[in-house]
């Protein structure tokens, strides 16, 4: 028996295998022996015949693909990336690649190459979770864990599904419900969730910033923030409270689409709850002012004071099993190493760790920049932006333009394969070992537990390849994972908090290790926590008379996320249908669509097509679209969060014709 984890979402379930069986480990803490459908089929997307098992390159994206060698694949990246001006480099990484991979990846682009553009999907999926703890807590550090639901009395979740994206934990909310907690879900859908909870509050889209004002404002109204802690565990409480006397109460309760009396029925539930846990995902990261989102959410855990305590704090899921490692380790182009940013002493305290001259000063392009940035080589690994990315035509255009794309993938049936002039075979889960870090900092081994297949390496092997031929011999001089995570956990010792330094790959082994578990205070300079106050803008796309839908996309439970692992003949656990469009019956009925038609959805920016499903449980004028529909973002907009540049996917204005 080999105890190892699942590598798909960020709850981080602990398993054992048995040959050819997984089954969950019942002494580990976050799952207690529970996987969902994903975590229990993930060998089965070992064996499938869509794996790419070999090296490929083409001249031109018109010509077919070509078996080579590792030797020619290298060489020749190799060779191109020395005759390319650094500014012109990009590494397109993922939040699913492990600790080590992130590890030589980044330290090859930031330390070695010069270049700082080496960012990650998670620019996606929690760049604005990122930004806004640091502003407010003063660094990327989730104050909360998973098993404090079971010390508090009430756990909001907005724009969070846990039924269907962290769906283990989710079996742990309903365990804590029997013992007394109380749930209310935020989301203009009425989901899996919601049917769970005790109280349901349907938010038109794009409303949270004005539901968590409404709750600060009455916070400060009827006196119920924190007296001691506010003066003297934060920075402005003062002005706060100040901004908050002349907001248009009305109106916002308006923009939210929510009544006076359930906003009140929230109000008791909130106001007589001594701990409280507010937890959220995508509804909220993925927008216009995501930043600003996660902000309007923190103050009230600042005003009250519940944060740094059992059973209280805000609690952002994290979705992709190591985007949190990939924040550790530095895996953003926003940041240098270790949570250090690019200030002076930052880059000479990591150019002496890494013996190094060639660190530069300036933040890099982001993976919302990346592709339009006029690069001449980038190199994509473990996750498929033409998929992912929104406002496809776009990306396609501009990914096309440049000379030299680079895809590392296990899989060969990627969207953006057909942009790729090099692909190269990269070793599945199961075939590989290394670490992560799950959504509330707990890092597990994840262990090898098939042989390798005999073309593929991991994705270190491969950006140690790279190094190597580039003549970073003797800086990329690893064997093992083991010896990189040794180097990572001694850098970890230039940030003073982190301390990761703590754990070994013996101990990992053995049993997960939390890292943070003794901060129990700010981490700004003066350890005070900063309320911002923040307004919603109305960023978004407008619907109007022309495109008079909200659309929302998001997951299903047993798919993850393009498929390239879950979508397959052999995985039997199909529990929901892939190609569907939610869509209000009074909408339907309006439109004159049936149950199963089908239907197309537009936007300004392209089409989809797909069927009908008709349910009360989604607001009117708002659609919903998986995004195992693979299609997808041909229709969404590509609106950034001005500070962390994560995209408003959850808002696009579109129109359905029946077909
Ligand atoms: N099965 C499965 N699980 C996964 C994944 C997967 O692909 N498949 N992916 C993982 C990843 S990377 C991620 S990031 C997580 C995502 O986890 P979640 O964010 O929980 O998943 P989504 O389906 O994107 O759900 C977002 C919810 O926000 C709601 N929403 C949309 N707009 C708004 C809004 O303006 N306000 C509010 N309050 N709600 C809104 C949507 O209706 C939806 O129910 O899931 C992880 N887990
Ligand atoms: N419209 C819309 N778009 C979205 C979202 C949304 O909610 N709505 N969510 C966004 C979010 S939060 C996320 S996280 C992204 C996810 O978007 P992606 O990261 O593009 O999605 P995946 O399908 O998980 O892609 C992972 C890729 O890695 C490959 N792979 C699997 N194992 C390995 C391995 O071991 N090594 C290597 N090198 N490759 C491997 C897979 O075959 C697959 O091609 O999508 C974003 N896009
Ligand atoms: S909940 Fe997440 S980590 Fe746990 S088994 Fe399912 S996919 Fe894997
Ligand atoms: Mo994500």
């Amino acid at each position: 028996m080999i105890k190892s984890v699942c590598g798909y979402c960020g709850v981080g379930c602990g398993l054992e295998y048995e040959p050819h069986k997984l089954i969950g480990d019942v002494a580990y803490p976050t799952n207690e022996g529970k996987l969902c459908s994903k975590g229990i089929s993930e060998l089965v997307s070992i064996q499938t015949p869509t794996r790419l098992l070999r090296p490929h390159m083409r001249k031109s994206i018109e010509q077919p693909f070509g078996v080579s060698t590792w030797e020619e694949a290298i060489a020749t990246i190799a060779n191109t990336i020395k005759a390319t001006p650094k500014e012109k480099i990009g590494f397109y990484l993922s939040g699913q690649m492990l600790t080590e991979d992130y590890y030589i990846a980044n330290k090859l682009a930031k330390g070695f190459l010069g270049t700082n553009s080496i960012d990650t999907n998670s620019r996606t999926c929690m760049a604005s979770a990122v930004v806004a703890y640091k502003k407010s807590l003063g660094a990327d550090f989730v104050p909360v864990r998973m098993e404090d639901i079971f010390k508090s009395n009430l756990l909001i979740l907005a724009g969070a599904n846990t039924a269907e994206a962290h769906v283990v934990f989710h079996n742990q909310i309903k365990k804590a419900k029997k013992e007394g907690l109380k749930v209310v879900v935020i989301d203009p859908r009425f989901t899996d969730t919601a049917k769970i909870a005790d109280l349901y509050l349907p938010i038109k889209a794009g409303s949270d910033i004005d539901f968590f004002n409404l709750l600060s404002k009455r916070i400060i109204d009827e006196k119920l923030y924190d007296e001691d802690f506010v003066h003297t565990k934060l920075e402005n409480f003062e002005s706060f409270v100040n901004k908050f006397k002349r907001i248009p109460t009305t109106k916002m309760l308006k923009r939210t689409g929510l009544s006076m009396p359930i906003f009140e029925a929230f109000w008791q539930l909130y106001k007589n709850s001594p701990n409280i846990i507010t937890a959220w995902t995508m509804g909220l990261n993925q927008s216009s002012q995501g930043v600003d989102k996660n902000l309007a959410l923190i103050n009230t855990h600042l005003l009250t004071g519940k944060i740094f305590k059992e059973g209280n704090g805000p609690l952002s899921l994290t979705g992709q099993p190591n985007a949190m490692g990939g924040r550790e380790v530095g895996g953003l182009s926003t940041m240098l190493a270790v949570h250090l940013g690019f200030d002076e002493a930052s880059i000479a305290k990591v150019s002496q760790f890494w013996k190094t001259d060639n660190i530069n000063p300036q933040v890099g392009l982001t993976a919302t920049q990346m592709l339009h940035a006029n690069l001449d080589v980038l190199i994509i690994c473990h996750t498929d932006p033409i998929y992912h990315l929104p406002n496809r035509h776009k990306n396609e255009a501009s990914l096309r333009k440049i000379a030299l794309v680079v895809e590392i993938n296990a899989y060969e049936n990627s969207e953006s394969a057909a942009f790729a002039h090099i692909r190269l075979p990269a070793a599945p889960w199961g075939e590989k070992e290394g670490t992560q870090t799950n959504l509330d900092r707990t890092i597990t081994k994840q262990e090898r537990l098939t042989r390798t297949s005999i073309d593929c390496k991991s994705d270190w092997q491969i950006f140690q390849l790279l190094a190597q031929a580039l003549g970073y011999k003797e800086q990329f001089n690893f064997d093992t994972p083991q010896a990189i995570f040794d180097e990572y956990k001694a850098m970890t010792r230039l940030n003073g908090y982190m301390d990761i330094y703590k754990t070994s790959y013996e101990e990992l082994v053995k049993k997960p290790f939390v890292w943070g578990e003794e901060i129990r205070d700010f981490l700004t300079p003066n350890q005070k926590g900063v309320l911002h106050f923040v307004q919603n803008h109305l960023l978004s796309e407008k619907p109007n008379l022309e495109y008079p839908f909200v659309l929302l996309t998001g997951r299903t439970r047993d798919q993850w996320h393009s498929g390239t692992k879950t979508n397959l003949p052999t995985t039997l656990l199909k529990y929901k249908a892939l190609n569907f469009c939610e869509i209000h019956p009074h909408d339907a009925k309006e439109l004159g669509i049936n149950e199963g038609d089908s239907i197309e959805v537009i936007s300004r920016r392209g089409k989809v097509q797909t069927k009908a499903l008709i349910t009360p449980t989604i607001r009117e004028k708002t659609l919903f679209i998986p995004i195992s529909n693979r299609e997808i973002n041909y229709l969404t907009n590509d609106i950034l969060d001005k500070e962390s540049l994560q995209p408003d996917y959850n808002h696009s204005a579109v129109k359905v014709n029946k077909l």
